[in-house]
This record gives structure tokens, sequence and C-alpha cells, in this order.
């Protein structure tokens, strides 16, 4: 009886491309481990060694202004959404409609609370110019520059 023996392995062999694309679709994400930098640090760690220097921070209002892409004035919360990576899927067709809602953490962006003075989670004009001293106010062990604890997310209130 070697009939049902051949059918199992054909099975065997035919799912197997299966298995691999699955395995390939549920694998980690590559990159560095751990979640990714918030688009601000993004933005204003110029030199990504994940410290935000006196020289970077000076230079907030420049960067920050850049983001600016539509030239209104101000960065709104789309402006501050990091762009997608080159090689990464189409997102999913707008089954809603709805954009996708900008990544709000149960703590939050230490960087966006401290420069969104008014809490509309947009950067005005004014914020941004004023984006240096806000920063600097997150510089607990005021040594001139932010890193470490200084940069990681809020964790979500205790209760
Ligand atoms: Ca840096
Ligand atoms: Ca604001
Ligand atoms: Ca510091």
């Amino acid at each position: 009886m070697t009939t049902p023996r051949c059918i199992v392995a054909g099975l065997l062999l035919s799912l197997a491309p299966f298995a691999v694309a699955a395995s390939d679709a549920t694998s980690a994400p590559r990159g560095p481990k751990g979640p990714p930098p918030s688009p601000l640090v993004a933005a204003l760690d110029t030199d990504r060694d994940h410290v935000i220097s006196a020289a970077e921070l000076a230079q907030a209002p420049t960067v920050l202004a850049a983001l600016d892409q539509d030239a209104d004035g101000n960065v709104s919360a789309a402006e501050l959404l990091p762009p997608p990576p080159a090689d990464a899927p189409p997102p999913p067709a707008d089954a809603n409609g709805a954009p996708p809602a900008p990544p709000r953490g149960p703590g939050g962006d230490p960087l966006m609370l401290a420069l969104d003075a008014d809490s509309d989670g947009a950067l005005s004009a004014a914020e941004i110019a004023n984006a240096a001293s806000s920063l600097a106010a997150l510089d607990a062990d005021k040594d001139g520059q932010l890193s470490g604890e200084e940069l990681r997310p809020l964790p979500p209130p205790r209760s």
C-alpha cells in the first residue's frame, strides 16, 4: 500500500510553500529591537545617537518647521507621522474611508507633551518657535541634552 503515502507526501509538499509564506508573514519585523523612536525623536536626533544634544535642541525650531509639509505654519498630527518605509506594503484599501489615526500611546511622547502647549495634537508656529525652551524642560538632570529616561515614552498611569 504505497498510494496513501504518496498522497500524504504530495500533500505535505504542496503545503510546504504555504507554511513558509505563513512563517514569513508572522516573523518579527526586521530592524533594531524595541519600539521605533517617536517621529519627533527621529526628526530631532539628526545624528541618530539616541541623544538630543544641546546643538540638536538648538536646531529644534528649524527641524520642526521643516516637517511642515503644506507650509501652513503648523505641523499637524499627520505631518508628525513618520513616512512609511520604502519597502512597506501599501496600506489596506480605505475600507472605512478614514485615514489611519496617529498613534497615541497610553502614556504619550514626552517630546510632544512638552512641545504641544495647547494640547491640540499639532504644533503651531509659536509652539515651534518655543521648541528649544520647551524641550529643555525635559532635561531632568540638567546636563543640557535629552537622553535615555528623558526621551522614553511615559508609562501609562497606574491606578
Ligand atoms: Ca543626537
Ligand atoms: Ca499645539
Ligand atoms: Ca539630560
